[in-house]
Parts: C-alpha cells; sequence; structure tokens
C-alpha cells in the first residue's frame, strides 16, 4: 500500500504556519496564494440571475445531435431566480491539483477514502470494454489500482487532482483551515454557479455557441473522441488539445479571472441536492436544502460534452462517490473567522 509513508510526515506542520503572509481582507490583493501554493482570486459581493429556464425546443435547435429526452430532465435548473451573495470571497483560480493534493496527503496523514475503504476508484483501460458492464460506465473500476494517484491516464502534478470524494474534499477544507487559521469550505452551489456566470446569463461565459467552448475548457472534443468512438458524435467539432485532463489553466480565465469553471473537472460543491429546490430557496446566500442524499457537482470535465458543461447544469453523487471525472476547488472566506 501507498499510504503508510504520509504519518511520518504529521510533525512537518507547524512550519507551514509560520511562512503565512498576512490575512488578506477586504482590501487585500486580488489573488493571495495559500500554503500549498493554490492562487486564490476574489469574487465581489453581488447578485445574478441563477439556473436556466431554456425550453426544450431552444436546447433541440443547439444540440440537434441529442435525443429529446435529454431536453425534459433539466427541471431542477428552475426556475430561474435571482440569488444576492452577500461577501466577496477567494475562489480558487483553479482546480485543486493533484500536486497540492499530494502535498496535503503527505503533511496531513490524511487516507483518501478511495484507499481508507480499499475499494479504490475509476478509471481509463484502452482494453475495458463498457459493454461488459451492467451499467455500462465508461471507465473501470471501482479497483484498488485507481485512485487520484491513478486515474488510468498520465497526469502532471499541475492536473486536476480526481478520484477524489466530497469527504477527501471536507477534509481538506479542515485541514487548510486548522493549519493556516482561515476559513476554507467547498464553495456553496450559488456561488460556483455566480462565479462561474461571472456577470454573464449564456449558456457559457462566452455565450451560447458550444463551439466557442474549445477556447475555454478541456471538454470532450475531437482529441478525446477517438478514444471513444461510440460517443464520436456528441465531441466538440474542434479540438481543445487534451484528450484527458489538461494542466489547470490551460484555457482563457472568466471575467472573474477563474480557469477551468466549465471541464476539465467536476466541481464538488457543499449542497445536497434538491430536484425542486429552486424553486424555495431562499435569495441571499442559498445553502442549498438541509439534507439530502447527494451532493452537487459542478462544471462537467474533460469528458463531458458540451450540452452538459453549461454553467447552470447540476449533476450529484453520493458524498462517498470516486471517479475519474470529479475533482474540487476550494473557498477561503474573506474575514475573521
Ligand atoms: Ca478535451
Ligand atoms: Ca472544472
Amino acid at each position: 500500500m501507498t499510504h503508510g509513508f504520509a504519518l511520518i510526515l504529521l510533525g512537518a506542520l507547524a512550519p507551514l504556519a509560520s511562512t503565512l503572509a498576512a490575512p488578506p481582507e477586504s482590501s487585500g490583493p486580488t489573488v493571495w496564494t495559500n500554503t500549498l501554493g493554490m492562487a486564490f482570486v476574489k469574487v465581489p459581493a453581488g447578485s445574478f440571475w441563477m439556473g436556466s429556464a431554456e425550453s426544450p425546443e431552444a436546447l433541440a435547435r443547439a444540440f440537434p445531435l441529442l435525443e429529446r429526452q435529454r431536453f425534459t430532465l433539466l427541471t431542477d435548473e428552475a426556475p430561474v431566480h435571482r440569488v444576492r451573495i452577500r461577501r466577496a470571497f477567494y475562489l480558487g483560480q483553479h482546480e485543486v491539483t493533484v500536486g497540492q493534493f499530494r502535498r496535503f496527503i503527505e503533511a496531513s496523514g490524511y487516507r483518501p477514502e478511495s484507499e481508507a475503504d480499499g475499494t479504490g476508484g475509476y478509471g481509463y483501460n484502452p482494453d475495458y470494454d463498457p459493454a461488459t458492464t451492467a451499467r455500462g460506465d465508461a471507465f473501470e473500476g471501482r479497483n484498488p489500482s485507481y485512485s487520484w494517484r491513478n486515474p488510468g491516464f498520465a497526469q502532471g502534478d499541475d492536473h486536476p487532482v480526481v478520484n477524489v470524494t466530497w469527504n477527501d474534499a471536507r477534509a481538506l477544507a479542515a485541514w487548510l483551515s486548522r493549519t493556516e487559521g482561515q476559513r476554507y469550505r467547498l464553495p456553496t452551489e450559488a456561488e460556483w454557479e455566480y462565479a462561474c456566470r461571472a456577470g454573464t446569463r449564456t449558456r457559457y461565459p462566452h455565450g451560447d455557441a458550444p463551439a466557442g467552448l474549445e477556447q475555454e475548457a478541456n471538454v470532450f472534443d475531437q482529441a478525446a473522441a477517438p478514444y471513444w468512438p461510440r460517443w464520436q458524435q456528441h465531441a466538440l467539432a474542434g479540438s481543445d488539445g487534451h484528450a484527458f485532463t489538461a494542466p489547470v489553466g490551460s484555457y482563457a480565465p472568466n471575467a472573474f479571472g477563474l480557469h477551468d469553471m466549465l471541464g476539465n473537472a467536476w466541481e464538488w460543491v457543499s449542497d445536497w441536492h434538491g430536484d425542486r429546490y429552486y424553486a424555495r430557496s431562499p435569495s441571499t446566500d442559498p445553502q442549498g436544502p438541509a439534507d439530502g442524499n447527494v451532493r452537487v457537482r459542478r462544471g462537467g470535465s474533460w469528458h463531458t460534452w458540451a450540452f452538459y458543461a453549461r454553467c447552470s447544469y447540476r449533476n450529484w453523487n453520493s458524498p462517498t462517490t470516486r471517479y475519474t471525472l470529479v475533482g474540487m476547488r476550494l473557498v477561503r472566506e474573506i474575514g475573521p473567522r
């Protein structure tokens, strides 16, 4: 097993805290970097229209190759409703990377769920055939040979970490809060969509046309399609240059200076998923339903079709789900604890 070495490094925490810069407040720098090397961008307080009310007809015109049923399964994106985010916050400029997650593991001794429960994660295997499984899953797993360390394809330290659970994300936020004396957490679903839109009301930050995604996101494109010929027709017409994960920040940022909000890795947010939540959610700083069974993830991934890489699209999994496509980005709150 590969996790035993991490416990030895528990004593290395104290020096980290002493290297911290003075905590930034509302007048502080726009970009701030923490002890693991994560850059954070200040997202201003403000209001926005959350969700989507696009008709199945409008979506069918934009995505003519998709079955109509897919357009009628989006009722959880409606109604569009006004949401106010009362306080500015720092949001990771990028997804949490493999290198940052490794430094966390080594310094904390934390065992990610895929290793702690012994069942592993999912991974890409060119010899694996989805037709051989009941779920028809695109990836092999669970399998102990797969974890955040190995999703079945090559990842540099600057790629987004995947195969991490919602609970793993919470553990990272809790550890950073403890060691740095700041308050870290996952973004709420509302904060995430507000940050993704960055002032826009369109499907994507650049507008409504799926084709424009190739400039701003790593999604299922012509580079990825040869690996999954059965879904070739749903690939973006152009190439974004990456068949699997891309180094974070490879594409243009949105108006808030955030990279890869769409594509690369899905991102866990703090909310439980509620199918009808938008109809009754508070208009100020909504936190999601009080309870539930599944946590929301947002933004799509390197393997996601353009239709599902819209700012308003919602998907979800159990808090223990680990998958080749799912990672995270964190919030660091501004102001006193
Ligand atoms: Ca791609
Ligand atoms: Ca992402």
